[in-house]
């Protein structure tokens, strides 16, 4: 007998899925199950936070130079209306360039991972047909592209500059600045069109439909959850192998992926972190010579030469301050010792109003030979003209026979081997 009255078979609760296609503008493209809402609202609102704390410290780092003050302190002259939000660089808290610095870059390298496993989410969206349906729709494309290249631009230009000295021809600061701006115009016009449907997605994460979902899922390997946990075990191994490059020590040694970490370069007093050496920076030892070497200090009322033996007759005076690099190293406190640059000042006219000093040294190239002191900064007590480091004398490498310290500085205002300094009249 034929098996004919059978029960018919339970209908498919799911529609019938569309032919399968090879083209990456097809929705059946992708087939990852993980990709959603909720997915992508998870890693979105961490990177809303996260960005956005990257641009300030990032627009703040640059006030940090200074470059109202003289044109060798501005490494982005053409900055225009740009530089609107520019102030006068505080000394005060001794270690706010380093806290700015190093949360800048150690936040940076850790979104990485969130960054890419964002644009994973959303990428059939980026390949999606036709290219737009409307003027609206064009525009948020276009939008889009400013949002995901210039994320790309600034993350890549930002590793390469740490990581690699640079590459790049021209120089880094321009390019970062300008695509932080471009950038960050696109994510805010981003992050007011899709923070609400983030929240949402989260707060009714069953509800969810949207084309991000595939129409013929794969099988799922990992359940979002765990793939979450991927993507936040991803950025934790790069904050625990990048941190330390802002500490000493032991910790110093676990930022094995920073190029400033893994190791002091050396034991005893001078054994802390060199940016570029004096070989490095073309040095000559004969002009560094206590013979040949003269401090030349030059303000209101002429020119002063100093030899280094008359330089530690004036009174010497110390401070613990950090070396903070704009490329999200530092170290801790050094104990510095030296004299006072207001005292510097005052030798050339200026008793009681410390006015901007222009820092020369010995060397003949690259753009932090010399640079531009506010007078804030001058007249800070803690500002040095420092001879000796942690007990001991400047080892050449760290600016032999005399460079200046300031607190809360970046490191670049730190001249190395100085040689000049011309008070007033910058
Ligand atoms: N003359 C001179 N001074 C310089 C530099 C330089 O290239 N040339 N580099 C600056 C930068 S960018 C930093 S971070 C500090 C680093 O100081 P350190 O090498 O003693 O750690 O020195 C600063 N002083
Ligand atoms: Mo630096």
């Amino acid at each position: 007998m034929r098996d004919d009255h059978r029960l018919p078979s339970p209908p498919d609760p799911r529609p019938p899925s569309p032919p399968a296609t090879r083209l990456p503008s097809s929705p059946g493209f992708w087939r990852s199950p993980l990709r959603g809402p909720s997915f992508t609202a998870v890693l979105g609102l961490v990177l809303l936070v996260g960005i956005t704390v990257l641009f300030v410290t990032g627009l703040v780092s640059y006030a940090a130079y200074n470059p109202g003050l003289s044109p060798v302190n501005d490494k982005t002259p053409d900055k225009g209306i740009l530089g609107f939000y520019l102030f006068a660089w505080p000394t005060n808290p001794h270690w706010l360039y380093r806290l700015n610095q190093g949360v800048h870059v150690t936040l940076g390298i850790t979104l990485i991972p969130v960054l890419l496993a964002k644009l994973w989410s959303v990428v059939p969206r980026l390949f999606a047909l036709p290219p737009a349906r409307s003027l609206a729709h064009a525009l948020e494309r276009i939008s889009l592209l400013l949002l995901v290249g210039g994320a790309l631009f600034e993350f890549v230009t930002g590793v390469l500059n740490v990581q690699l000295d640079y590459v790049f021809p021209g120089s880094f600061y321009p390019l970062h600045f300008y695509g932080a701006w471009v950038f960050f115009a696109a994510f805010v016009a981003h992050a007011l069109l899709k923070t609400p449907l983030a929240l949402r997605s989260l707060r009714r994460p069953r509800q969810e439909r949207n084309d991000l979902v595939s129409p013929r899922p794969a099988e799922p390997t990992v359940s979002r959850r765990g793939a979450l946990w991927f993507v936040g075990g991803g950025s934790l191994l790069l904050f625990v192998t990048t941190v330390g490059q802002n500490f000493d020590g032991v910790l110093r040694r676990t930022a094995l992926l920073a190029p400033h970490g893994g190791g002091d370069p050396g034991t005893g007093p001078n054994g802390f972190q060199i940016n570029k050496t004096a070989a490095y920076a073309g040095i000559d030892t004969a002009e560094t010579d206590d013979d040949a070497w003269r401090l030349v200090v030059t303000g209101r009322t002429g020119t002063v030469r100093l030899r280094r033996d008359e330089l530690l007759r004036l009174p010497l005076h110390s401070a613990a301050l950090p070396i903070a690099c704009v490329e999200g190293w530092s170290t801790s406190d050094q104990w510095w010792r030296g004299v006072r640059l207001r005292d510097l000042a005052a030798l050339v006219g200026y008793e009681d109003d410390p006015p901007d000093v222009f820092v020369e040294s010995l060397q003949r190239r690259g753009a932090f030979r010399h640079a531009a002191l506010r007078a804030n900064q001058v007249a800070d007590r803690r500002s040095l003209l420092a001879l000796f480091v942690n007990g001991e004398e400047l080892s050449p490498d760290h600016g032999y026979p005399a460079r200046v310290i300031v607190p809360a500085a970046p490191g670049v205002l730190d001249t190395k081997w100085v040689a000049r300094m011309t008070f007033g009249d910058l």
